[in-house]
């Protein structure tokens, strides 16, 4: 037996024990980085289903917030104070207007203040065509002259009236031609109207754009109590 193969000899335990703890070490190592990957993943997945409440939570407030703070009328109609408008442009008598509106579920506008009448001033102006265009109210004294009503039957409240000039004229003054009276009501004046004065009586046969109203759908409306 030579020298050399006698020292290989006398190493190889140490040898064979010392590859043993590394292996055993390299286990050690690949399991705590094998537990600290799943950790990490186990965190990540947590977070991410955490965001993902969080996100389905806002998306829910959001419509919640949506449908009480944001309603919207229904495709057409334009909201304001709580009520639905429609304005048609399409000429036609006010009786044929106010079937129209009654098959869109209104009917022709009531005016019941002052901001009302504001703000249909305002939008009719905006909606004219020519000087003459004009736009149907829901007001008329068809029934009964000068008795003038709105389409729900209750009479017009005189503590604010907006007729033009010399209106209601009946047809008096410069339009003698109309010999039948005239008994439904047009609002609008495309240069302005002073003091928001712009409604006319006229033939209710005559053909003119029209002004629908209708409650806003009480499906949108927030009805809880509040806190
Ligand atoms: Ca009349
Ligand atoms: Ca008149």
């Amino acid at each position: 037996m030579s020298r050399s193969q006698s020292y290989r000899e006398g190493e190889a335990p140490d040898r064979r024990s010392k590859v043993t703890e590394e292996r055993v070490a390299l286990l050690v190592l690949s399991a705590l980085l094998a537990a600290a990957l799943i950790v990490i993943y186990r965190l990540s997945f947590e977070n991410f289903n955490t965001k993902k409440t969080l996100k389905d939570e806002n998306e829910a407030l959001r419509k919640n917030l949506t449908v009480h703070t944001c309603p919207k009328c229904e495709e057409g109609w334009e909201l304001h104070g709580g009520k639905c408008y429609y304005f048609s442009t399409r000429d036609s008598s006010w009786y044929q207007s106010r079937d129209d509106c009654r098959s869109k579920g209104g009917d022709l506008v009531k005016i019941d203040s002052r901001e009302e009448q504001s703000f249909l001033e305002l939008r009719v102006r905006k909606k004219m065509d020519y000087v003459y265009d004009k736009f149907w109210i829901g007001l008329t004294d068809s029934k009964e002259e000068d008795k003038w009503l709105w389409v729900d039957d209750s009479p017009l409240n005189t503590s604010f009236l907006f007729w033009n000039d010399t209106e209601p004229s009946n047809g008096q003054g410069s339009n003698v031609e109309v010999r039948e009276g005239e008994d439904c009501v047009v609002m609008g004046r495309k240069s302005g109207a002073d003091d928001l004065k712009c409604w006319f009586d006229v033939s209710c046969k005559i053909p003119y754009k029209s002004i629908c109203e209708k409650s806003f759908p009480e499906k949108h409306l927030d009805t809880s109590d509040p806190e």
